[in-house]
């Protein structure tokens, strides 16, 4: 008995002592070996927590395009769906990997086994799309070759002919099987190593750490009072003027981030703009009217910053603007008197207009409710927002209010609204500010998406579109400029802004 039990642990200690640098299931003799070694040491594909790597465990089509996508360096596309690995399968559709049907971008087969065979064509697209292969020679050599669907016939035999596959031990390719972790490993690895130059795979850093700016530019001193020409937003001499900056999160829950040194600090690199998101609902000014002080406060540090600064009645859950409109004439009345000489003060009346309601019979009535109170007062801007979110741009154009220094917001989310929602800037022909954006889908969350968020900065530089960026907060959400915990009280430091933050503030 006690032999019996050495033995056992004798065995395992010889177990552990084979086993590849690390996984616990990679044995230095396993056929697969060399292929997962390569492919987790360039960082194409990494295994468990728990130290194995389930080398038979089955690989799914997210899986698979994703390490493609990896070892090409595939950049990737700004996506509808939240999944981790959509932008790369979007990526790797576009480059013609596969075909719609076979993994459609709905998403809602990405995370099932992929197919031998679908597995195969996509290997052979993406590493070796010349490779050709003979038919005679295939089909003597893979036993279940009738198998294999006519749309696969071609790859399958070109990867046959050039050693990139080779069947099991019966001489079947079993093309309807799954893959697994192991194969998928092998087969990659042999046809990337084929087509050759591999670099290792590092996680994209996203850009260069901002620095704050020497010599404060565009600010209220330097323009004065604004006024809109035409689709534009001009200083008191006539001249262009674009504002960039960042939006505070709801007042009510993030009144750290809007205070003098924060606003501060974004006016330290660059933003000579500040927004204020007042919330109406959610616990909000409506049933919360002392978070009217978190906003004048705010509202005065920038003014001391010299910076413009938006005041946002900020309508969300409450999506009809008309619901609150008594709330929203008494407060934009009293603001409008408290402010009423001063240039830098921007009033945006309604944040995001949703749910079931028209730009005819709910948002513009409201804003001709709202607009004469403020300017009773000032003759400041005024921002107006539209149906859908302030994505209904095309409907404020049909019927456009009848008012002086007023401009349409367009709000617009990286991973959600991207060329469709540019065009109907170009085509409503108003005057657009962009007073809420993010790198993030329209949750507030996911992605970043900075290649889209780069197309709309080019798009929104070239036409001089103002914009606010949500949001200078540290909530745990792709769309925070900060990292959980961060204090900018003393400024900021490199650590302390997100993905997204350092985009932003690279753009001011
Ligand atoms: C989001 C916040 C999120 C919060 C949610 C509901 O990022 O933390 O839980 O609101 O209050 C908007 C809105 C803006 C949203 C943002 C992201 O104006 O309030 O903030 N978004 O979803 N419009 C489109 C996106």
């Amino acid at each position: 008995m006690k032999k019996k039990i050495f033995m056992l642990v004798f065995m395992s200690v010889m177990l552990v002592c084979s086993c590849a640098y690390g996984f616990s299931d990679v044995n230095k003799n396993d056929w697969f070996y060399e292929n997962v070694k390569d492919m987790t040491d360039k960082g194409y594909l990494s295994g468990y927590e728990d130290g194995s790597f389930r080398p038979s465990g089955i690989i799914t089509k997210a899986e698979l395009v994703s390490v493609v996508c990896r070892i090409n360096s595939l950049a990737e596309k700004s996506s509808q769906i939240s999944h981790w690995a959509s932008s790369m399968l979007l990526s790797a559709l576009d480059e013609g990997y596969y075909d719609w049907d076979e993994i459609p971008p709905s998403g809602e087969t990405y995370d099932e086994p992929i197919t031998r065979q679908l597995a195969v064509k996509i290997i052979m697209k993406a590493f070796l799309p010349d490779e050709k292969g003979d038919y005679n020679y295939a089909a003597d050599n893979i036993k279940d070759f009738s198998q294999v669907d006519g749309r696969y016939y071609d790859s399958v035999i070109a990867a046959y002919s050039n050693g990139i596959v080779f069947g099991d031990d019966n001489g079947n390719l079993n093309p309807k099987a799954h893959m697994t972790r192991a194969e998928a490993c092998a087969v990659i690895m042999r046809a990337a190593n084929r087509k050759g130059n591999l670099k290792p795979y590092e996680t994209p850093e996203a850009t260069e750490a901002p620095k704050p700016v020497t010599v404060r530019k565009g600010g209220v001193s330097e323009n004065g009072k604004l006024r809109v020409e035409g689709t534009q937003l001009v200083n008191e001499n006539g001249e262009r003027v674009v504002l960039h900056g960042m939006s505070s999160h709801g007042l009510q829950w993030f009144p750290a981030f809007a205070s003098e040194s924060a606003v501060k600090v974004t006016a330290d690199y660059g933003a000579n703009l500040f927004r204020c998101a007042m919330y109406t609902g959610e616990g909000g000014y409506i049933s919360n009217p002392s978070v009217k002080g978190t906003l004048i406060n705010a509202v005065d540090s920038a003014i001391r910053q010299d910076m413009y600064v938006i005041i946002d009645w900020h309508i969300l859950s409450d999506g009809n603007p008309l619901m609150y409109a008594d709330e929203a004439a008494e407060f934009f009345a009293e603001m409008s008197e408290k402010y009423a000489d001063n240039p830098a003060v921007i009033y945006e009346i309604c944040n995001e207009p949703n749910g079931n309601v028209s730009w005819a019979e709910d948002v513009k009535p409201y804003a001709e409710k709202i607009i004469p109170v403020i300017r009773h007062n000032s003759d400041g801007i005024i921002l107006v927002g539209s149906p859908t979110w302030s994505q209904d741009l095309h409907e404020a154009a049909k019927n456009p209010l009848e008012a002086e220094n007023v401009m349409y917001t367009c709000h617009f989310y990286a991973g959600t609204h991207t060329d469709w929602l540019r065009q109907r800037i170009i085509d409503c022909g108003l005057p657009v500010f962009v007073s809420e954006w993010g790198t993030s889908a329209a949750d507030g969350n996911g992605g970043v998406y900075l290649d889209e968020a780069k197309k709309w900065i080019d798009f929104m530089n070239e036409r001089g579109i103002s914009w606010a960026n949500w949001s200078l907060c540290d909530k745990n959400e792709s769309s925070a400029a900060l990292v959980s915990g961060a204090d900018i009280n003393d400024g900021i430091s490199e650590g302390e802004l997100t993905e997204s933050g350092k985009f932003v503030f690279e753009n001011f």
